[in-house]
C-alpha cells in the first residue's frame, strides 16, 4: 500500500519538486489576490490614454518583467547574414517549399549560427502570412525538421501560410549547466552574472527576433502578417519575445503556465520556487527572490498581454494541466486584455468566469480555449487557435 502511494506520488508531482512545499491544486486555498492596477503608474497618476500607457505606464511594466521575471534581451549586433543550405530531403515537395536557412550573427568579432527550417506553399508566389513555431522537443533537433502533431506543417501550407520553425538548442541549450554554451558566452558575454542579465528565455527569443529579421525581408512573405506559436516553455518565451518585438502581428502562447500566462500569485500547480529549482536557467537570476514569496513580487503575470497589445495574444489550457493552472492562464488573460479593451479601444471583453466557459472565446486582438485532456500542443489546439488566426490576421 505504502509502495502504491509513493509511486503515484512520484507520478503526480515532478520529481526534484518533491523537496519544497507540495503543489496546491485546492482552489479553495488560493490566497486573496492583491494583483498591481495596470492603470495606475508607479507615481499614483491614473492612465487612460494610449500616449499615458506607451510612453509612462508600459515601459514601467516593461522594466519590471525585464528586471524581476525574465532578464534582458539585448538587440544590438554589428552583422547579420542569411544563407540557404541543403541538408535535408523536403517531406513536403509535393505542395511546399523548403527553405533551410542558417542565420549568422556577428558581435565583437564573434558570430554564432542558428537554423531555421522554413515551408512555403507552392506553386503560388505568394506574399504568405506565416507562422513560427518556437521548437525545444528533445527528439527533433534542427536539421531533423518536423513532428507533424506538434508542427503541422501540411495543414498549414494547405490553409495559405508559410511556416518556419527553429530549435532552442541551436541558441542557447536548455539545460542549467550549458545554458550559456550559445549566444549568451559567444555574443552576449557580459550579460553573465548579472542579475538581470540574459538567460535561455531571452536568447530563444532573440533568435526568433532573427528569424523575423529573416523573413521581414523575404519576398514571398507578408511579414506584417506575422504569428509566432510557443507551447508551454516556449509559451513562455513567445510571450516575452513580442512584449520586446512589435514585428508580430499574433501571438500564441498555449499551455504556457507558471512565468507565462498563469498568475504567479495564486500559487496553483507550478510555483516560482518549483519552476526556479528545476529551471534556473530560464529566468533572471532576481525572479529566485520571489521563490515562496509571490505576493512580494511587484507584478504579475496579468500586466503581459498588455505589454503586447493592441497586437493579439491567444492563450490556451488543457483541462488535465493543472501543473499549468487552466483557471490562472484564463484570469491572466482576461485580466490582461483590459488593456486592449479601455486604452485601445478593442471589443475585447472576456465577460464569462472561467468555471461558466463552454467553449472557445474569440474576441478582438484576445481569445482563449480550453480542451479536454493533457499538457501537449495538439492539432486541436492549433485547429481552434488558426479559426482565430483567420479572424484577427
Ligand atoms: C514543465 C515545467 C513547465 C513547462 C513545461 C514544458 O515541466 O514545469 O513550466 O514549461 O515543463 O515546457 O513542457
Amino acid at each position: 500500500m505504502k509502495l502504491i502511494s509513493l509511486l503515484l506520488a512520484s507520478i503526480l508531482i515532478p520529481l526534484n519538486t518533491m523537496s519544497q512545499t507540495p503543489p496546491n491544486y485546492n482552489e479553495s486555498k488560493v490566497p486573496a489576490l492583491h494583483l498591481p492596477d495596470p492603470f495606475v503608474s508607479e507615481k499614483g497618476k491614473l492612465i487612460h490614454t494610449v500616449e499615458d500607457w506607451e510612453k509612462t505606464r508600459r515601459p514601467e511594466i516593461f522594466r519590471l518583467f525585464e528586471s524581476e521575471v525574465y532578464g534582458q534581451l539585448p538587440k544590438d549586433f554589428e552583422a547579420i547574414s542569411f544563407e540557404v543550405v541543403k541538408e535535408n530531403a523536403n517531406p513536403f515537395s509535393q505542395i511546399a517549399d523548403l527553405e533551410e536557412v542558417n542565420i549568422t550573427v556577428g558581435r565583437n568579432g564573434k558570430s554564432h549560427t542558428i537554423r531555421i527550417n522554413f515551408f512555403l506553399p507552392k506553386p503560388q508566389k505568394g506574399p504568405f502570412p506565416v507562422i513560427l513555431l518556437i521548437n525545444y522537443l528533445p527528439n527533433y533537433p534542427d536539421g531533423k525538421l518536423v513532428d507533424e502533431a506538434f508542427w503541422p506543417v501540411r495543414e498549414l501550407i494547405q490553409r495559405g501560410f508559410a511556416t518556419a520553425s527553429f530549435h532552442v538548442e541551436t541558441v542557447a541549450p536548455d539545460d542549467a549547466k550549458t545554458y550559456q554554451n550559445g549566444i549568451i558566452s559567444t555574443l552576449y558575454p557580459e550579460q553573465i552574472g548579472k542579475s538581470d542579465g540574459l538567460k535561455a528565455f531571452g536568447a530563444w527569443g532573440w533568435a526568433a527576433m532573427r528569424a523575423m529579421d529573416y523573413l521581414e525581408q523575404h519576398p514571398r512573405i507578408d511579414s506584417k502578417k506575422s504569428v509566432l506559436v510557443g507551447h508551454s516553455r516556449t509559451g513562455k518565451t513567445a510571450l516575452w519575445t513580442s512584449a520586446n518585438d512589435p514585428r508580430w502581428a499574433i501571438t500564441y502562447a498555449n499551455e504556457s503556465g507558471c512565468g507565462g500566462a498563469a498568475l504567479s500569485k495564486r500559487k496553483f500547480g507550478e510555483t516560482i520556487e518549483a519552476i526556479n529549482t528545476r529551471f534556473p536557467h530560464w529566468f533572471a537570476d532576481n525572479f529566485l527572490k520571489y521563490n515562496g514569496k509571490e505576493e512580494s513580487l511587484p507584478l504579475d503575470q496579468h500586466l503581459l498581454p498588455g505589454l503586447i497589445a493592441p497586437r493579439a495574444v491567444y492563450y490556451s489550457s488543457a483541462r488535465e494541466d493543472r501543473w499549468a493552472d487552466p483557471k490562472g492562464e484564463y484570469l491572466g488573460i482576461q485580466l490582461g486584455s483590459r488593456i486592449a479593451s479601455e486604452i485601445y479601444g478593442k471589443k475585447a471583453v472576456f465577460e464569462k468566469e472561467f468555471e461558466e466557459l463552454e467553449g472557445p472565446v474569440h474576441l478582438e486582438s484576445v481569445g482563449y480555449h480550453i480542451r479536454e485532456g493533457a499538457h501537449d500542443l495538439t492539432w486541436e489546439d492549433w485547429r481552434i487557435f488558426l479559426e482565430f488566426v483567420e479572424k484577427n490576421l
